[in-house]
């Protein structure tokens, strides 16, 4: 299978997790890439905003529970991906996965620097497809405030930093050889944002998805190399220190030809102000 959405990312981390007495001779491997997702471990002092999403009940405890990455967008607010929130990847539904926190301030997974901080409330965007990949953010209220130096500036529509050939970082603690290499330190990756025409090639629709350039942002290297991968999904892409891109899905990683797709922030900036713009009325109603 070649395209690594979330349920086919993120389940053998759940096994490996799980199961980890059991040796998994029989399993695909999670990728059949050889080739290096080429990034470079970053102190989280680089990119504070980046956050780690934490269950040791469902992970296991030897990464501290990461599975997923996310984002601060207020001091009480993370941002990641809907598909990191599903019962596929979560075994329950998020309201069921009682030690469900957010790790800041963290570089290593396994210190003991930063906050770990328990989730209040889980919202996933009720406009998320999760066959089409579409609409792929959640919204987690965070029990106590993270420090003001954590929280990054979504970029709004029309941000001339969503423009083809800007230069991004993303950051996470997911796979760093395409082959289930799950990091324990933060990594980042240099990488552009490509044109929408890029993606709508590499994913025109079939078993490899469809691009949808209203809600998804394409982003990589034409030449491969540097990308996100499992485990990143949800975590933050940022240009000129404004944040662009959820970590989303792509058909294995840094491929050429098969660049990241990331959701676009624009995007979620404009369903969460119609959400709190509340329901409009028909004109001419009553
Ligand atoms: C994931 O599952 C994932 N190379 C994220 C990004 C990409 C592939 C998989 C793109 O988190």
């Amino acid at each position: 299978m070649r395209r690594t959405v979330a349920r086919a990312l993120i389940r053998p981390l759940v096994l490996a997790a799980t199961l980890t007495a059991i040796p998994l001779t029989g399993a695909a491997p999670v990728a059949a890439d050889s080739v290096v997702v080429g990034g470079f471990p970053i102190d989280v002092s680089q990119a504070p905003w980046t956050v780690a999403l934490s269950s040791r009940d469902r992970f296991g405890g030897t990464r501290a529970g990461q599975f997923c990455g996310g984002v601060a967008i207020t001091r009480t607010t993370v941002l990641t991906a809907a598909h990191c929130l599903t019962d596929d990847v979560l075994g329950a539904p998020p309201n069921r996965v009682h030690d469900l926190k957010v790790i800041a301030g963290r570089t290593n997974l396994l210190a003991d620097e930063g906050q770990e901080i328990d989730v209040q409330e889980v919202r996933v965007n009720p406009h998320y497809d999760p066959d089409a990949n579409t609409g792929d953010f959640g919204v987690l209220t965070l029990a106590e405030p993270l420090p003001r130096s954590s929280v990054v500036t979504m970029a709004p529509e029309g941000d001339p930093v969503y423009t083809p050939g800007t230069k991004a970082l993303v950051t996470g603690w997911g796979d760093t050889s395409g082959g289930g290499a799950y990091a324990r330190h933060l990594h980042a990756a240099r990488v552009h944002v490509l044109a929408d025409s890029r993606c709508a090639r590499a994913y025109p629709g079939g078993p490899e998805g469809t691009y949808r350039p209203g809600s998804m942002l394409c982003a990589g290297e034409v030449e491969g190399g540097p990308d996100a991968c499992q485990g990143d999904s949800g975590g933050p892409l940022v240009a000129s220190g404004r944040l662009i891109g959820l970590v989303s899905w792509g058909s294995g990683c840094g491929r050429p030809g098969n660049p990241g797709v990331y959701t676009r922030v624009s995007d979620v900036l404009h369903t969460l102000e119609t959400a709190a713009a509340g329901p409009q009325k028909a004109p001419g109603s009553a």
